[in-house]
């Protein structure tokens, strides 16, 4: 097949990135958003997501005229669908008595909704957002259908789920080893022949729903074992024993990688992706229903133990919040567990102060936040390191002891070293320490 024109809907963190992507790479590219912001910031030469290089990629695209950009769709030679499947806010579903979370598939509902009327033979159909395994057969299939034209033999139907990690969007989206599922082998021939033009990684063909399973299980197997890492951090808190020593000695094995412990799960894919398993076949997820529980129930586990550290007293204590991200050196927010740990610590009374070095001006209801941080620490009665941002765990515990009058400090990443800080004359807990409260 031979791709000249392509379709982007949805210019988020996946589908911008590729719109602008196959634009450098001489397709003609037009990107579709519903939402006028993100369209009169990119045609203002701004872009709304935060990714190294991904501004001159886009700035260069819509300057050759690759890249044009507006609400609606063009007809093109393929189309992608790169919308979010966040889950249900006021839904939820239960089975035996325990509850999961539901898939709201009204983006991909109307994206492809949008895109029926454009429809012509031979055409090639490409679904990238995470969806519940038979999305592609049992949702996007049918409304595409309505046009008159049958999958396979009018036109090309595929699944290619993205697989790269915010930060290194760009590069991982060339590099990575792409999966493309068809409907049938001329669809995944089809998807392969389209990536082609700017994936160097292995391309791997399969059927869609192999695919679709395939992106579900990875985060899935990612969240289980954070899930037994957490956990292993609660035993670890009862029995005395250190978890993060306990961790480095296990994992010398040549078998075990046992991951890390922290505040809890958050982003938008990791703890959102494996409920869509649960909701497909609640009667056979036990394990991955019990990892996401563990997962969530982690931000509220970490405000007890500071809790029991300031001894059941937090009415009025000031609390220095560190680091606000979901994950590690990023300034993404969504689902953030640290954040939810500054809620519950708000919440029971105590005057938090956040500070997110990658997004200084953010704003939390109820939570102060500021863009300094000796601001963030001067008057705090404790120290909580949330998020294992570089610069924090680079901080010399003697300089932060200058600018601070507090000795208390909670560490729920393993990001500050015991011995530098109990030296620099702080009692520092941690996440799964072994410290008896
Ligand atoms: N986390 C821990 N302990 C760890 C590792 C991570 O608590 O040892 C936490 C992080 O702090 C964060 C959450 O898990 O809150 C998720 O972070 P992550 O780095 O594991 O994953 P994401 O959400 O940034 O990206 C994942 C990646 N999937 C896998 O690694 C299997 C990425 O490749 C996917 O493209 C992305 O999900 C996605 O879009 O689905």
């Amino acid at each position: 097949m031979q791709y000249k024109k392509v379709c982007v809907i949805g210019l988020g963190y996946i589908g911008l990135p590729t719109a602008s992507t196959f634009a450098a790479n001489g397709l003609q590219v037009h990107g579709v958003d519903i939402n006028p912001n993100v369209i009169s910031t990119l045609k203002n030469g701004g872009i709304h997501v935060i990714e190294p290089g991904l501004q001159a990629l886009v700035t260069r695209g819509i300057d050759s005229g690759n890249l044009t950009i507006s609400e609606t769709p063009r007809p093109a030679d393929a189309y992608i669908i790169a919308v979010p499947t966040p889950f249900l806010d006021d839904a939820q579903g239960s089975f035996n008595g325990h509850t999961y979370r539901l898939a709201d598939m009204r983006a991909v509902k109307s994206a492809t909704e949008s895109i029926a009327p454009y429809l012509q033979k031979g055409n090639l159909v490409v679904l990238e957002s995470t969806s519940p395994p038979r999305t592609t057969i049992d949702l996007v299939c049918p409304i595409l259908e309505r046009s008159g034209f049958t999958a396979g033999s009018d036109f090309f139907l595929a699944y290619s789920p993205e697989r790269v990690l915010p930060g290194k969007i760009i590069q991982e989206l060339i590099e990575n080893a792409r999966v493309i599922g068809g409907i049938d082998q001329p669809s995944a021939e089809a998807g392969r022949d389209l990536y082609a033009h700017f994936v160097k990684g292995e391309i791997i063909l399969t059927d869609a729903t192999t695919a679709e399973m395939v992106k579900l299980m990875e985060n899935t197997y990612r969240d289980v074992n954070i899930g037994i890492a957490n956990e292993f951090s609660k035993i670890a808190q009862r029995f005395g024993v250190d978890i993060w020593e306990a961790i480095l000695i296990a994992n010398l094995h040549p078998r075990v990688k046992i991951l890390n412990p922290g505040p809890g799960v958050g982003g938008h894919c990791i703890s959102v992706d494996p409920w869509f398993f649960v909701e497909a076949a609640p009667d056979l997820t036990e394990l991955i229903s019990a990892a996401r529980h563990v997962n969530d129930s982690q931000p509220h586990f970490v405000f007890e133990m500071i809790n029991a550290t300031l001894g059941n007293e937090l009415d009025g204590k000031h609390i220095a919040v560190l680091g606000l991200a979901f994950k590690p050196d990023v300034d993404d927010l969504r689902e953030s567990p640290a954040i939810e740990v500054a809620k519950l610590l708000k919440n029971a009374g105590a005057n938090v102060i956040g500070y997110e070095p990658y997004k200084i001006d953010a704003e939390i209801p109820g939570i102060r936040v500021t863009a300094s941080f000796e601001d963030a620490i001067a008057d705090a009665d404790l120290l909580v390191l949330l998020v294992g941002h570089r610069q924090f765990k680079e901080l010399d515990p003697l300089k932060v002891g200058k600018l601070t009058s507090t000795r208390l400090a909670f560490d729920t990443v393993g990001g500050w070293d015991i011995q530098a800080w109990t030296a620099a004359g702080f009692k520092l807990i941690r996440l799964g320490g072994g410290n008896h409260n």
